[in-house]
C-alpha cells in the first residue's frame, strides 16, 4: 500500500488556555521521530485545535496512531468510527490504555500496540507499506533507552513548543520498581529504572531550546538512592544550561540525600511533586515501602527540601479502604499547615491491570462506570468505610479550599517570597501554575454525562 503520510492524535479534554496547550504531546513527539524522514508525519493535539474536522480529510492512504489513556478511549474510539468512515484502513491504538486492555481496544482498532513501541512502531509502519499488518504488535522488552527515538528536528519544528505550549515535556529515567497496589506504573514502563544518556538529555534540550520542563519520569525521585552517581552527572549537566526552572515526580526518600538536594537546586530543579498519598498511617500497605502515612515525618521532609530552596507539591490519594471522611480533614489540615508549594487530591481509581481492580472485581465493589469518569476526579468504586456521597462530597469540600482564588494567591505569594529578589520573575510563572492547572482539572468533576464525552470533541 502506498502511504500518504502519518497522522498520529492526541485526544485532549482541557484546551488551550490563553491559546497554548498545557503541556506538549512527548509521547507522540517521540513516536513520530520514528517515522522515516521520506514519509510526512503529522502530531494533531486536541488540546490545541479541535481534531474532528481534519479527520474527514483523511483517506486509504494515511496511518492514524492514537495513544491514549484509559479515561480518553472513548474519544479515541470516535476518531477511529470517523476515520473509517472517511475511508482509512488503518487506525493503530497504542499507550496506557491499549497496554492494560488490549482486549477492550481491539474491538474497534485495526492494529493494537502494546507495550513500549520502540521496536513495534516502525515496524507497523513497514507492514502498512508491505500490506502485511498484523492485529496485535507486542514490545516485551523494556529496551535500554541509549539513542531510543531521539526528537528529530523535523518533529521540533513541527511541534512549535515554545509558542504553543505551556509546558514541554522530557523523559530522564523510566520505570520504578516499587508496586504500589493503585499504580499501573509497572505494567505501563516497566519495575526497573531506566536511564537516558546524559549527553542525549543535553543535546534534547539544547535542540528544542526549551527553558522549562516537566519530567514525564514515573519516580525520578527513588534514583536519588537506587542511582546516585547518575543523578549527580545529570544534575553537573543541567547546571550548565540557563534553565528557569523544572519540575518532577519524587518521594519522600530524596529528603536523605542533602548533597544531591544541594546540587539539584543548582540545577535549577524547581519543585518536587511528592507522593506522600496517605496522612492515614492504617494505609502504609498500599505504599509499598515509600512512606509511613506518618505527617510528623512528612513535615521534616518538606521543610528539609524546602531549606534547599525547592517547592513541594504534596499528592495525595483518597478513597483506601481504611479511609473516612475523617482522613480528607486531617489531609486538608495537613495541607493546609504544612507550608506546601501546591498539594493535589486525587480518588483512588482501579485502572485496568492493577492488584486494586482485581480485588474490586472479586468483592464486588467496582462500579459500572464508562472509561471517561477514570480521570481520578470521579468514584468508580464502592467505597469501604464511606458512602458514595460522603467521599465525593469530602473531594469537593478538599478541592473547594485548596484551590479557592484566595488560597491560590496566598500559596504562590508565599512561594514568591522564599526565593532572592534576582529570582522571583523566573519563578512567576511556576508559583501559581501548578495550582491554576489543578483547579481547572477540578472543574471537570462537575461536567457530567454525556458533557464529558462531547467535551472531548464534537462528537
Ligand atoms: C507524563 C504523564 C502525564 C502528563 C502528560 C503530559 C503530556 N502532555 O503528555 C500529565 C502530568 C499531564 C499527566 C496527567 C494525567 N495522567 Co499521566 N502519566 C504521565 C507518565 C508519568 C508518563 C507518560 C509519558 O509521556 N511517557 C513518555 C512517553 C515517551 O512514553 P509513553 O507515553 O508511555 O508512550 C510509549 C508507549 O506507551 C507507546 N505508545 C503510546 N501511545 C502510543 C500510540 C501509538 C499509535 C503507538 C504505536 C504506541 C504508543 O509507545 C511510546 C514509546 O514507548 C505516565 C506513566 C508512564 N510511565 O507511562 C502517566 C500515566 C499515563 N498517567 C496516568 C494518569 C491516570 C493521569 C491522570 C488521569 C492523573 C490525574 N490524576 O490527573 C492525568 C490525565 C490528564 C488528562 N486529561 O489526560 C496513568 C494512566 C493510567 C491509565 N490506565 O490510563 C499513567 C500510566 C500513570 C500511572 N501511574 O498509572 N500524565
Ligand atoms: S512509587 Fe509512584 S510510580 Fe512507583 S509504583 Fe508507586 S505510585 Fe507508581
Amino acid at each position: 500500500m502506498d502511504i500518504r503520510r502519518v497522522v498520529l492524535i492526541h485526544p485532549g479534554r482541557e484546551g488551550p488556555i490563553w491559546g497554548r496547550a498545557s503541556g506538549t504531546p512527548y509521547t507522540l513527539m517521540r513516536l513520530a521521530s520514528l517515522v522515516p524522514e521520506e514519509i510526512p508525519v503529522e502530531i494533531w493535539d486536541e488540546n490545541l485545535a479541535p481534531v474532528d474536522q481534519r479527520l474527514r480529510q483523511l483517506g486509504p492512504h494515511d496511518l492514524v496512531g492514537i495513544t491514549s489513556k484509559t479515561l480518553a478511549i472513548e474519544s479515541a474510539e470516535r476518531f477511529s468510527r470517523i476515520a473509517h468512515e472517511c475511508g482509512v484502513q488503518t487506525v493503530v491504538v497504542g499507550g496506557a490504555h491499549a497496554t492494560l486492555a488490549p482486549e477492550d481496544v481491539a474491538q474497534w482498532a485495526d492494529v493494537v500496540v502494546t507495550g513500549e513501541a520502540y521496536r513495534t512502531w516502525p515496524e507497523v509502519i513497514q507492514d502498512f507499506i508491505d500490506d502485511d499488518l498484523k492485529p496485535h504488535y507486542h514490545d516485551s522488552e523494556w529496551c535500554d533507552l541509549a539513542g531510543v527515538a531521539p526528537i528529530t528536528d523535523r518533529v521540533i519544528e513541527m511541534v512549535d513548543e515554545n509558542h504553543r505550549y505551556w509546558t514541554p515535556m522530557l523523559e530522564i529515567t523510566r520505570g520504578c520498581p516499587r508496586n504500589c497496589s493503585f499504580c499501573t506504573a509497572i505494567r505501563v514502563s516497566g519495575n526497573k529504572m531506566r536511564l537516558r544518556p546524559v549527553e542525549e538529555i543535553v543535546d534534547e534540550i539544547e535542540r528544542r531550546r526549551i527553558k522549562r520542563f516537566f519530567l514525564t519520569d514515573d519516580n525520578f525521585g527513588l534514583a536519588f538512592r537506587t542511582h546516585p552517581e547518575y543523578v549527580e552527572d545529570v544534575f553537573r549537566a543541567l547546571a550548565k544550561l540557563s534553565l528557569h526552572g523544572w519540575t518532577t515526580q519524587a518521594e519522600i526518600l530524596i529528603s536523605e540525600h542533602p548533597d544531591l538536594l544541594a546540587l539539584a537546586r543548582e540545577a535549577n530543579l524547581d519543585k518536587v511533586f511528592l507522593g506522600f498519598e496517605t496522612v492515614n498511617p492504617a494505609n502504609r500497605r498500599e505504599l509499598s515501602g515509600k512512606g509511613e502515612g506518618s505527617v510528623s515525618q512528612y513535615l521534616k521532609v518538606i521543610k528539609k527540601i524546602h531549606g534547599y530552596d525547592i517547592g513541594v507539591v504534596g499528592l495525595f490519594v483518597v478513597g483506601f479502604d481504611h479511609d473516612t471522611p475523617q482522613t480528607v480533614t486531617d489531609t486538608w489540615e495537613f495541607a493546609r499547615s504544612s507550608g506546601l508549594d501546591s498539594m493535589s487530591m486525587t480518588i483512588l481509581t482501579p485502572y485496568p491491570g492493577t492488584p486494586f481492580r482485581q480485588q474490586l472485581i472479586e468483592e464486588n465493589r467496582l462500579m459500572d462506570k464508562q472509561w471517561r469518569y477514570y480521570d481520578t476526579a470521579h468514584l468508580t468504586f464502592h467505597p469501604k468505610n464511606m458512602t458514595v456521597q460522603q467521599l465525593q462530597e469530602s473531594y469537593d469540600w478538599f478541592c473547594r479550599r485548596a484551590y479557592s482564588p484566595l488560597n491560590i494567591a496566598r500559596r504562590g505569594v508565599r512561594v514568591l517570597t522564599r526565593h532572592s529578589p534576582s529570582r522571583i520573575p523566573r519563578k512567576l510563572f511556576g508559583s501559581f501554575s501548578t495550582d491554576y492547572g489543578y483547579r481547572k482539572t477540578f472543574e471537570w468533576r462537575h461536567v457530567e454525562g454525556s458533557r464529558l464525552l462531547d467535551a472531548w470533541g464534537s462528537g
